[in-house]
């Protein structure tokens, strides 16, 4: 996945046509767009490839399953078209290592959900998010998802992976997370959803936050 915009749409409309006219709109601000259960689920599989006119797919399944049920859904996934999928870090590493190899079999990425961003990702995932980002690492991983409302975490996680592993970013926005503030925290990419696509023009609150993002990469903030 190549960075440039530095952000990554969440599309988790539940309509095609709309999810069509979004992607259409804000394409050139986003490197990729997230889909997960809610557009999947209303459209069918489908929809991952329509989507891939306009920029790389990341499918969002959080999977979290045993290593042959997660190596048959990542299949499904790269079948599909998805450019990388999102799978639970805290299955453990045979789980992990499941769908890394299927990926590598596709040449496609997987990102691992170290620590979410609600305030119930306090709970029980962040103690484990440190070990989870370890594993991560040296499983093979291509990227972990770390909070935007907690940059201060996604600081603390790139200092355990280094340059070694990418990191994408939920919780800008509509969850109170500052786009500026978790780049320079050190994420790679930052995911934003309804902050854009509830926006009454998704491409100028796309392309507002895609200026922020270039205006703190260039030290303005
Ligand atoms: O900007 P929002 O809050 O409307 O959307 C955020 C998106 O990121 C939405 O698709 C969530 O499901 C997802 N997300 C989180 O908000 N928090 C997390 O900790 C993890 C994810 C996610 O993408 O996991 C892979």
């Amino acid at each position: 996945m190549e960075r440039n915009t530095c952000m990554i749409l969440a599309l988790d409309v539940t309509d095609r046509e709309e999810a069509l006219k979004i992607a259409e709109d804000v394409w050139e601000f986003v490197d990729a767009i997230k889909v997960g259960y809610p557009l999947i689920l209303a459209t069918g599989l489908g929809i991952i490839r329509e989507l891939a006119e306009f920029a790389p797919v990341i499918a969002d399944f959080k999977v979290a399953d045993i290593p042959n049920t997660n190596r048959l859904i990542c299949d499904q996934v790269f079948e599909a078209g998805a450019d990388a999928v999102i799978v639970q870090g805290f299955t453990g590493r045979d789980s992990l290592d499941a769908c890394i190899d299927i990926a590598s079999e596709y040449s496609r990425d997987v990102f691992v959900v170290s620590e979410m961003s609600h305030p119930g990702g306090a709970e029980f995932m962040q103690p484990a998010a440190e070990a989870i980002a370890r594993m991560a690492l040296e499983a093979g991983a291509f990227g972990l998802v770390a909070p935007a409302t907690r940059p201060e975490r996604v600081k603390k996680i790139r200092k355990i992976v280094g340059d070694k592993l990418t990191i994408i970013s939920p919780g800008v926005g509509a969850q109170g997370g500052r786009a500026s503030d978790v780049i320079a925290a050190g994420a790679d990419w930052v995911i934003v959803g309804r902050s854009i696509y509830r926006a009454e023009s998704p491409k100028e609150a796309a392309r507002k936050i895609a200026e922020e993002i270039q205006a703190e990469l260039r030290g303005e903030y």
